[in-house]
């Protein structure tokens, strides 16, 4: 389809075809009444052109015959449209929920994709994927709104401050193919382009250990779990409770809060469990844990989330990228973080995190608006 008419990007992907069949359809469809009608507009302005300077037309009643057809017909046309898009839609946005996917952790920032592999690898506006395997991506922004777009693959998902979407595909071609922020996003938004590197998996094994030297997400969230924020002081690294709840098992099972109501814990019930720990109290615990908002970049949050999953045997959990998140704070992009900082101190007794617990690189988290001043930090 690709070499005679260059018309789409390649099908590289294995939900592409069905995209594309969908789109066809569409074009197809559009083509067909457009010709339809222009025919039928041409052949009665021939047909029933004025002949006579006084000609008075033949009045029409109506027909019910002619108004069911014009009616259902289109119906018809319509619903086909719903049911090919909706079953394709699905296909794209429920998550497999597979074990074993390739995951991968996903921060947009202006103007730049960060990505980072389970085993540690990081890279900047270049993803490298294996062949014929699902990969699953839970992404994040440390600004504003951005939206992840792999024409190839014909997917995209946006990414949204304060929140996790997950995007998957299924790459199927070996090569080397775009990747695009699709949402406008600021001066650079056209500059925020990679390339995503699709490995046969022989490759991209020997890329990962080309690569190995790095801390794994689990890693590094176990060391500000454990030393740098002092979690453990509380939750007990070895994942038994303490003043705060266990974490063991703690990842896809459902929580009991204090007003009564169960929340399942999933990425992002673990996020806004760190950033605001008061919003959703678990059942028979006091609110002793101070917030950690603004203290923490986007990547060591997903590296806290990362750790805590892997306390519970069973990972995947099945978000979907349009899931919505549960957070109460509407664009903590947007929020002043000193003054939090100095709220939680507040209303926490027993801080335990001292002031060098704080990353030398988030220092800047006394800055109101994190997207113009620090496009160089990182
Ligand atoms: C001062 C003690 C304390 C510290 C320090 C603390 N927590 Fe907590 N944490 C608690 C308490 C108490 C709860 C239960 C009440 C609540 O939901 O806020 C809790 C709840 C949680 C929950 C939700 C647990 C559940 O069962 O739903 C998570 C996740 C969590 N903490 C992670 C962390 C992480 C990560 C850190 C370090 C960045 C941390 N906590 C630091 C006391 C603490
Ligand atoms: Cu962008």
């Amino acid at each position: 389809m690709q070499s005679w008419i260059p018309f789409l990007p390649e099908q590289a992907s294995t939900v592409a075809a069905r995209v594309d069949g969908l789109y066809f359809y569409l074009v197809g469809l559009t083509l067909f009444f457009t010709v339809l009608i222009v025919s039928v507009i041409i052949f009665f302005v021939v047909k029933y052109r004025r002949r006579a300077p006084f000609e008075v037309p033949r009045p029409i009643a109506g027909s019910i015959k002619l108004e069911t057809l014009w009616s259902v017909i289109p119906f018809l046309i319509a619903m086909s449209i719903f049911v090919w898009g909706a079953s394709v839609y699905f296909i794209q946005y429920r998550m497999p929920n597979e074990a074993g996917m390739t995951e991968i952790y996903v921060v947009g920032k202006q103007w730049m994709w960060k990505f980072q592999h389970t085993t540690g690898q990081r890279e900047i506006n270049e993803l490298h994927v294996p062949v014929g395997r699902k990969v699953k991506l839970t992404m994040t922004t440390e600004d504003v709104i951005h939206s992840l777009y792999f024409p190839a693959f014909r997917t995209k998902a946006d990414v949204v401050p304060g929140r996790y979407t997950n995007l998957w595909f299924e790459a199927t071609k070996p090569g080397r193919y775009h990747i695009f922020c699709a949402e406008y996003c600021g001066t650079n938004h056209s500059g925020m382009i990679g390339t995503v590197v699709v490995l046969s998996q022989t490759d991209f094994d020997n890329w990962l250990s080309g690569n190995a030297n790095q801390q794994s997400p689990v890693a590094a969230g176990q060391e500000l779990f454990t030393t740098t924020l002092g979690c453990a002081s509380c939750h007990n690294a070895d994942g038994s409770g303490g003043r705060g709840p266990a974490l063991t098992g703690l990842f896809g099972k459902s929580v009991q809060l204090s007003g009564g109501s169960t929340v399942t814990a999933d990425e992002a019930y673990i996020r806004e469990s760190i950033i605001n720990p008061q919003a959703q109290l678990v059942m028979g615990y006091q609110p002793i844990m101070p917030t950690f908002k603004g203290q923490l970049s986007e990547e060591q949050l997903l590296h806290l989330v990362a750790y805590i999953k892997s306390l519970s045997p069973a990972q995947s959990s099945g978000l979907e990228t349009t899931a919505p998140a549960r957070s109460n704070d509407p664009q903590p992009g947007t929020t002043t973080p000193g003054a939090s900082s100095m709220d939680s101190q507040r209303s926490n007794p027993v801080s335990v995190t001292p002031p060098s617990a704080r990353q030398p690189g988030n220092n800047n988290s006394n800055t109101a608006a994190p997207s113009r001043g620090n496009q160089n930090r990182r």
